[in-house]
């Protein structure tokens, strides 16, 4: 039996998700739209804590002054009824024509200040709904072709907007902080600031950095075939994990957006692992919250739609019951004792230990018996990840 899911797990939705349709570049719609007010209900009703969306799920593009009023205020009456929370917004700079070569940075300047002037009004939104996290997707800021796209020219621009975007919200007082989500590719052939480690890097050039962190999506790093925890692991070393989409890929191809866990299995519990534990040997912990983004496959109706958003909160609380068990087993405990896991934990200089000391302590390296330390003596990692494959599968505790 799957746990039932509570406020106090902070699950959220975007309005994008279980609210898709399920058109795709070969085939129309499958279902019809859903509405919004009766949604945040059913997400109130099935556990869920919070909902997040773009401007253009909520009033379409091109929608009048008083269509917009009416559908944000339709949302906070909703919010109020129910308690759901609107805890992230985020700007849609990719559907419309005009940003098919993207937002903040389109080779077409008129193009840049129409997405900035989206993106700030939308940011006041999000500032009157009380959400304190601004997602940024650049998913059209890329290209096709290589001689199209000035990169460095792209980046001044991108840093442009952010640190625009930034001094808007200090100027304001908004208690509002961004999140930048890397995407290698799709919809664009390339995308800028495509991995984790890309965006980190260029955070660190902006003028707000503090004000900037990252949403990293697990399908979209698992699509560069890099492994997800790792990438959280080190945007948390950081400090930079301010927000999080969870969802499912099985691999480097399309954008994927399975319920969590329905891709990379042993990936996402060693992923919850670390999120509700923090790392083995300490470190900062991610206590912001468990944000989906993922797509009801094209063959479910609405019925299977709310299925899959039952499915990602019991994946992840079937996750989190398999890792406190695999935490809690002693001979886990004993296999990362073995493993030596603990001691990578140890620094590496004793405390007050200078380079002349480490030169003149002969044990380290004159006298050290590099073949004798290692002779006929493996780490085992192999029965560790066995153990904990059998915590994963339930066969244990
Ligand atoms: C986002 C976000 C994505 C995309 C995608 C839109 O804001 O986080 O991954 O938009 O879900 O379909
Ligand atoms: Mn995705
Ligand atoms: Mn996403
Ligand atoms: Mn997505």
């Amino acid at each position: 039996m799957a746990p039932t899911p509570t406020p106090e797990d902070r699950f959220s939705f975007g309005l994008w998700t279980f609210g898709w349709t399920a058109a795709d570049p070969f085939g129309g719609p499958t279902r019809a739209p859903l509405d919004t007010v009766k949604a945040v209900h059913k997400l109130k009703e099935l556990g869920a804590w919070g909902m997040t969306f773009h401007d253009d799920d909520l009033f379409p593009f091109g929608s009048t002054d008083a269509q917009r009023q009416k559908a944000i205020d339709d949302l906070k009456q909703a919010c109020a009824d129910t308690g759901i929370v609107i805890e992230m917004v985020t700007t849609n700079l990719f559907s419309h024509p005009v940003f098919k070569d993207g937002g903040f940075t389109s080779n077409d300047r008129s193009v840049r200040r129409f997405a900035l002037r989206k993106v700030l009004r939308n940011i006041d939104l999000a500032a009157e709904l009380g959400a304190e996290t601004f997602v940024m997707w650049g998913g059209r800021e890329g290209a096709e072709y290589d001689s199209a796209k000035d990169i460095n020219s792209a980046l001044d621009r991108y840093r442009e907007a952010a640190n625009l975007l930034a001094q808007y919200v200090l100027d304001k007082g908004y208690n509002i902080k961004f999140a930048i989500e890397p995407k290698p590719n799709e919809p664009r052939g390339d995308i800028l600031l495509p991995t984790v480690g890309h965006a980190m890097a260029f955070i660190n050039t902006l003028d707000h950095p503090e004000l900037v962190g990252l949403n990293p999506e697990v399908g979209h790093e698992q699509m560069a075939g890099l492994n997800f925890t790792a990438g959280i692991a080190q945007a948390l070393d950081h400090g930079k994990l301010f927000h999080i989409d969870l969802n499912g890929q099985r691999g480097i191809k399309y954008d994927q957006d399975l319920v969590f866990g329905h891709g990379d299995l042993h990936n996402a519990f060693s992923l919850v692992d670390l999120l509700e534990h923090g790392s083995a040997n300490g470190g900062p912990k991610y206590d912001g919250p468990r944000h989906f983004d993922y797509k009801p496959s094209r063959t479910e109706d609405e019925t299977g739609v709310w299925e899959s958003v039952k499915a990602n909160m019991s994946m992840y609380l079937l996750l989190k019951e398999r890792a406190q068990a695999f935490r809690a087993d002693p001979e886990v405990q004993e296999a990362l004792e073995a493993a030596k896991v603990y001691e990578l934990g140890t620094t590496t200089l004793a405390e007050g230990e200078t380079t002349a000391d480490l030169l003149a302590d002969r044990s380290a390296f004159e006298d050290y018996d590099a073949e004798a330390h290692f002779n006929g003596k493996g780490y085992g990692f192999v029965r560790l990840q066995q153990l904990a494959s059998e915590h994963l599968m339930g066969a244990r505790g």
